[in-house]
């Protein structure tokens, strides 16, 4: 049986998946907001992703909805620009009432930085682990012989402290995942899925919804004043 059909055979809780990509710059989000999707060009890959991109695809007869995000920038602390924090903090608005789920990529080739990680996710409040799932990506070059529990496992005390803020929520995603780079591999979309009705379900299918009305508004105000500074200097 395709793996999409048992997916839709399971017992179904959510009408529609709703999905926000957050992480570090070129962990891979447009391309695994691609794979989720199906198919490559739903967002740009291997382009800096500017602003929000919100995207729709049937997925095993579930309406799934993807926004994808820019990302930070790996490094020091502190440093990212504004616009970049404010389309963190609006992504969520995106996919009204928000998202079931926010996939928080990190590359398995590199070192995660906890402190980091948290700078950004905590822009929308810290209630927002309660509906992170660690997004493992670039899973084709984790090193031969360990497989990505051994990978998890192993990992360091940051990654073991975003471990535990997600309640050990994870998965693992790679080239040739979804239908955009090969059929074998949408039994790993399946399974994420799947991870997220199951937090959705612990999550009593509350979407995250609260900080998307609190940064809504907070966004609103920039823009108001933005507007009437336009107004003051023109
Ligand atoms: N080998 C490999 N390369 C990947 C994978 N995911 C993304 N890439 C590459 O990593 C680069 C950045 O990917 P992209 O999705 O644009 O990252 P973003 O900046 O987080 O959106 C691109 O050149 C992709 O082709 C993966 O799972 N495996
Ligand atoms: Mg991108």
């Amino acid at each position: 049986m395709d793996a999409h059909q048992s997916f839709s055979k399971a017992p179904r809780r959510l009408p529609e998946v709703r999905l926000v990509l957050l992480g570090e710059r070129e962990t891979g989000k447009s391309c695994a907001g691609n794979a989720i999707l199906g198919k490559t060009g739903f967002f740009e890959a291997g382009a800096v992703t500017e602003e929000c991109v919100r995207q729709q695809a049937e997925v095993a007869r579930v309406m799934v909805t993807v926004v994808d995000t820019p990302g930070w920038e790996a490094g020091v602390a502190g440093a990212t620009p504004e616009r970049v924090k404010r389309e963190i903090m609006c992504s969520v608005a995106l996919c009204p009432p928000g998202p079931h789920a926010l996939l928080l990529t990190l590359r398995v080739d590199t070192l995660v930085r906890a402190g980091h990680v948290r700078e950004h996710l905590e822009l929308l409040g810290e209630g927002v682990w309660r509906h992170t799932i660690l997004l493992f990506t670039h899973g084709d070059q984790l090193r031969e012989g360990v497989d990505i529990k051994q990978h998890v496992q192993s990992g360091g005390r940051d990654l073991q402290w975003l471990l535990e803020k997600c309640r050990g929520r994870y998965h693992v995603i790679g080239s040739g995942d979804g239908g955009g780079r090969g059929s074998g591999g949408s039994a790993k979309v399946t399974e994420l899925l799947e991870k997220v009705e199951k937090m959705a379900t612990m999550n009593r299918c509350e979407a995250f919804s609260y900080c998307c009305h609190r940064h809504c508004l907070m966004e609103s105000s920039i823009m108001a004043r933005e507007r009437s500074h336009d107004q003051t200097v023109t």
